[in-house]
Parts: C-alpha cells; sequence; structure tokens
C-alpha cells in the first residue's frame, strides 16, 4: 500500500518589516515584500493521513476536533493540494503546537506551513521549498517565510507563481534573541486578515507606509548582512510603529495595544537608556517581541520575570526551516 501519511515540523516567524495589506485577497499577493526572522522556540507539528477508509475530513489541534473556521481555512488549503495531486481522498489531520494555546500567540504561520509540507509529502508531491512556500502562501501570506530558516524576505510579484520566500541568511549567520513576551489573553475584535482589509480600503497613511517601508526593507538587509544589531533592531521598531499607525488611523481605528503593551514599550525605552541594547516589535495583538543581543538576554529575562502582568516569556534564537520529520503524531 502506498503510505500517504507525513508529518512536518515548521517554526513561526517574527516579521521585521511587515506584510500589511493584500493586492490579491484570493491568491494572497501582498501589496509590499516583508522580511522576518524564523525562530527556533515557537513550532507547529503536524500529521496529516489520507486514507479511502476516512468518510469524511477531521482536523484535531492541540487535541481538541476543530469545527467552523478553523477547520475550514484548513480544508480549503487541503482542497487546493488535492486537486494539485489530482486525489479525493479525505484525510485526518493532528497538529500540536508547542506554545501555550491560549497565549494569543500567531500561529497560522507555523501551522500553514507545516500543513503544507505534510500534506504534500503525504501525496508524493515532490515540490522545492520555493514551490511549497507559493503554495502554503495561499492559506496564510506569513506561513510561506517559515520554509527557511534565519532571515527570509517574501517577494511580492504580481503572479500567483512568482510570490514566494526566499533565504537572506540562514540560522547561523547571526545571532540575535527574541523574547516573545506573553500578556494576559485579549479578545480581539478583528482578525488580522480583515484588519489589513480594513487599514488598505480607509487608512490615509496606507500609500506613504508602502513608500517608507521600500527603505525599511533596504536598511534590514543590509543589517542582516552586515551583522548590524542596532540598524536591524531600529527598523525593525520603525516598522512596527509605522504598521501601528496605518492600523491606528483605519476606520474604524485598528488598536492592538493594551496598557499592558504601553508599559512594555516604555520599558523597552529604559532598557535602552540603561545601556542593554533592545528594541520592540508587535504585531495584531497585545503581545510583544523583544529583540537583543545574545549577551543581554538573559539579564532582560531576568528583569521581565519581576513584571506582574508578564504571563510568559519565551526566548527564541534564529531557527531552522520547515522539516519532515519521522515521528508521526498519530
Ligand atoms: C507579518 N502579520 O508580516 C504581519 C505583521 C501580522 C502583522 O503576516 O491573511 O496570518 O492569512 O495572509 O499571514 C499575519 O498575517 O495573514 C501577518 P493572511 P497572516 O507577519
Amino acid at each position: 500500500m502506498i503510505k500517504t501519511k507525513a508529518t512536518a515540523i515548521a517554526n513561526s516567524n517574527t516579521a521585521l518589516v511587515k506584510y500589511w495589506g493584500k493586492q490579491d485577497e484570493q491568491l494572497i499577493i501582498p501589496m509590499n515584500n516583508s522580511i522576518s526572522l524564523t525562530v527556533d522556540s515557537l513550532s507547529t507539528i503536524t500529521t496529516v493521513d489520507f486514507s479511502e477508509s476516512y468518510d469524511e475530513d477531521l482536523f484535531i489541534l492541540n487535541k481538541k476536533i476543530q469545527n467552523d473556521t478553523p477547520k475550514k481555512r484548513v480544508m480549503i488549503h487541503l482542497d487546493i493540494i488535492r486537486e494539485i495531486a489530482n486525489v479525493k481522498l479525505n484525510a485526518h489531520i493532528v497538529s500540536e503546537n508547542n506554545f501555550p494555546t491560549a497565549a494569543g500567540l500567531a500561529s497560522s504561520a507555523s501551522g500553514f506551513a507545516a500543513l503544507t509540507a505534510s500534506a504534500c509529502k503525504a501525496l508524493g508531491l515532490n515540490k522545492t521549498p520555493k514551490e511549497l512556500s507559493m503554495l502554503s502562501r495561499r492559506g496564510s501570506g506569513s506561513s510561506c517565510r517559515s520554509f527557511y530558516g534565519g532571515y527570509v524576505e517574501w517577494i511580492k510579484n504580481d503572479d500567483n507563481d512568482e510570490s514566494y520566500a526566499i533565504q537572506l541568511a540562514d540560522e547561523n549567520y547571526f545571532d540575535i534573541r527574541d523574547l516573545v513576551i506573553v500578556f494576559e489573553k485579549h479578545d480581539r475584535k478583528y482578525t488580522t486578515r480583515e484588519a489589513m482589509k480594513i487599514s488598505k480600503k480607509t487608512s490615509p497613511l496606507y500609500d506613504a507606509r508602502l513608500k517608507i517601508v521600500e527603505d525599511n526593507l533596504v536598511k534590514v538587509r543590509k543589517a542582516i548582512k552586515e551583522r548590524d544589531f542596532t540598524l536591524l533592531g531600529q527598523t525593525a521598531e520603525a516598522d512596527c510603529l509605522l504598521m501601528h499607525s496605518v492600523a491606528l488611523t483605519s476606520n474604524p481605528s485598528l488598536l492592538f495595544w493594551t496598557a499592558e503593551t504601553m508599559g512594555m514599550i516604555k520599558f523597552v525605552q529604559e532598557l535602552r537608556e540603561g545601556g542593554l541594547e533592545a528594541y520592540y516589535t508587535i504585531d495584531t495583538g497585545a503581545n510583544m517581541h523583544i529583540l537583543t543581543k545574545p549577551e543581554f538576554s538573559e539579564e532582560i529575562c531576568a528583569i521581565l520575570r519581576k513584571i506582574p502582568y508578564i504571563t510568559n516569556i519565551i526566548e527564541c534564537k534564529p531557527g531552522p526551516g520547515v522539516q519532515i520529520i519521522k515521528d508521526d503524531l498519530f
């Protein structure tokens, strides 16, 4: 019998120059290139098994059967892969995140990367990382960057067959730390997908941001190449503020921060003033990433552990891209 089961592990990535809006909503082609760091401590393992014996698709995430939107998004993506492989078999998908479920940490990047890699492998589709990256993009844009380790750029381009990620430098080239700071979970009013769409349509700063992003891309590429942490951190922080300025000036205004986030912005500024070089970046939630040099990480973590409103600190290093592994989850 043909083996139609495979398992992949994928790491999440932290955007240093953000993706914020699509030129094609269906194919998920972005408005601008983005650059991210693949991290080693936020990962998803996914096993996919296709079989004639399954009466329907099943998706279990963190030991819970998923229905409605989470299942629908996964199945739409799986249908694209089934069509490419020309199979009609139902699938059982079991997925586990290694980070706390209720932490409000984005899992779509690692989730769709692991799903794409495992499903393609299970169906015998021999795809290159570039092809996998393009395919995964259609499930969730940011997932295309998780196929490579280290520093990665998603090249926007205009065609479905030309929008994919490339590696700028591997995980061993430039060692930094990404301290993921988790606050108590707050419900978001809009999904990231909805929020980007609203921003593109309504923010008066949207077009201005696209021009400034081009400069940020140049600076971050240079910072990576020259292992210039100051330039990397300053640009990532500025790019984060640029994205959030666009979000805040959208209609309705999109505010992802909480009082805790604001407190931490001040805290990172004070760290810098005190000689511990650190910068922050924030995505579509209250949680924060603190970027710092390896030599400052322990001291910063020790201070962070004393802050009562922080529920979790996850210290990440640059990590590898997607890998197929032998240990299936079922
Ligand atoms: C990023 N984000 O570059 C930006 C910054 C969030 C803020 O990519 O609609 O879940 O599935 O393509 O990939 C998160 O967006 O959105 C994201 P879709 P995705 O990391």
